[in-house]
C-alpha cells in the first residue's frame, strides 16, 4: 500500500463512476465489484494514488466503475501492464483485476512469472469457470464434463486448482473467497492490499447466464471457512498445497497461505527507495551507464 494519501475518501460512494454497467442481473460480478470498493474504502486507499488494471472479459469491465486510475488492457495482458506500472512507479497501489479464462488461460504465463518476481501486486481473479464474454465457452477452471456449446458432450481436460499454480509459482499470499460472501471476500481483497508482495485472490462466482451448474447455491452448500478450520496454518505451505487440491463436495474459502519475501523492487538498488517517475533524467549519466554494457 502506499504511504501518503493526497485525497480522502469521505463516503463509498465517492468511488463511483457512474458509468454504465452491462453486466447480467444476478451477475456474481457485482459481489466483487462491491468487495474490492469497500475494501478500497475501508483502507481509505488515495484514489489519485491507485491504478486498477483488467484484461477483457465481462470483469474486465472493473475498471469502469471504481473511481481510481483505470487501464482497460488487452485479453490476458493485464499483469504485464501492471509489472510495468509498478516498476515505473512502485509507490502506486496497483489493483489488477480479470476473468479466469483471462488469467488462467491466455494470461497463465504472466500469473505464473509475475507471481515468482514477487511484484507488490493484488490480483484478484472472477472466477466463474466459464468465458462469459464471449458466450458460455469452457474456461480452463471448467470442471471435466462441464458441458457448453463448444462441448456439447462435456470438457475432456481437468481443471486448474489456481490456488496450488499460484503457491508452486512463488505467490506470497494466496486467498480464495466467493462473491456470495462480500464481507468475508471483502476482508480477504483488504489483506491482499495490505500485504507487501503479489496477493492472489481467487474470487469464485456464478455466471448466471452461461453456468448453470456452478450456481450461489451449488457453491454455498460447498464453501467453508478456513479461520475456523481447527489446526490449519496459512504459513505452511504443504499444507496449503494439499489444501489448494481439494475441490468437488468441500471448496475452502479464506487465506490458503501467506509468505513474507522481499519483493522484486525490494531488491532492485536503484529503485527500493526511490520510485522511477521521481528520477530527473537530467541526473542520470547514460553515456556511463551504457559503458557497463561493453
Ligand atoms: C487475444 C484475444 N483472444 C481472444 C479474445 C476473445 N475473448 C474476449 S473475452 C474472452 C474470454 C473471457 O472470459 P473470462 O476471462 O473468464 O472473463 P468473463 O467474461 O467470464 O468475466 C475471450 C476469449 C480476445 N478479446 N483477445
Ligand atoms: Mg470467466
Amino acid at each position: 500500500m502506499s504511504e501518503k494519501p493526497l485525497k480522502i475518501l469521505e463516503k463509498m460512494t465517492d468511488l463511483d463512476t457512474g458509468s454504465p454497467c452491462n453486466w447480467c442481473p444476478g451477475c456474481g460480478d457485482f459481489g466483487i465489484l462491491v468487495a474490492l470498493k469497500q475494501a478500497l474504502f475501508e483502507l481509505k486507499i488515495d484514489p489519485e494514488n491507485t491504478m486498477i488494471v483488467s484484461g477483457i472479459g465481462c470483469g474486465s469491465q472493473a475498471p469502469h466503475l471504481i473511481k481510481v486510475y483505470g487501464f482497460h488492457s488487452l485479453h490476458g495482458r493485464a499483469l504485464p501492464v501492471a509489472t510495468a506500472m509498478k516498476m515505473a512507479n512502485h509507490k502506486m497501489n496497483v489493483i489488477v483485476i480479470g476473468g479466469d479464462g483471462d488469467g488462467y488461460g491466455i494470461g497463465m504465463a504472466h500469473f505464473i512469472h509475475t507471481a515468482r518476481r514477487n511484484f507488490d501486486i493484488t490480483y484478484i481473479v472472477q472466477n466463474n469457470q466459464v468465458y462469459g464474454l464471449t458466450k458460455g465457452q469452457t474456461s480452463p477452471t471448467s470442471d471435466k464434463g462441464f458441458k457448453t456449446k463448444s462441448t456439447p458432450e462435456g470438457v475432456l481436460e481437468i481443471a486448474i486448482r489456481p490456488l496450488g499454480v499460484s503457491i508452486v509459482a512463488g505467490a506470497t499470499f494466496a486467498a480464495r473467497g466467493f462473491a456470495g460472501d462480500v464481507m468475508h471476500l471483502k476482508d480477504l481483497i483488504k489483506q491482499g492490499i495490505q500485504h507487501k508482495g503479489f496477493s492472489h485472490i481467487d474470487a469464485l462466482q456464478p455466471c448466471v447466464t452461461f453456468n448453470k451448474v456452478n450456481t450461489y447455491q451449488w457453491y454455498q452448500q460447498r464453501i467453508y471457512k478456513l479461520e475456523k478450520e481447527e489446526g490449519y496454518d496459512p504459513t505452511n505451505r504443504a499444507m496449503a498445497l494439499q489444501k489448494a487440491e481439494e475441490w468437488g463436495d468441500r471448496i475452502a474459502v479464506g487465506v490458503y497461505y501467506k509468505e513474507e519475501r522481499p519483493t522484486y523492487i525490494d531488491e532492485l538498488p536503484q529503485l527500493k527507495d526511490k520510485a522511477l517517475v521521481d528520477y530527473d533524467p537530467a541526473d542520470v549519466d547514460f553515456a556511463a551507464t551504457l559503458q557497463n554494457y561493453f
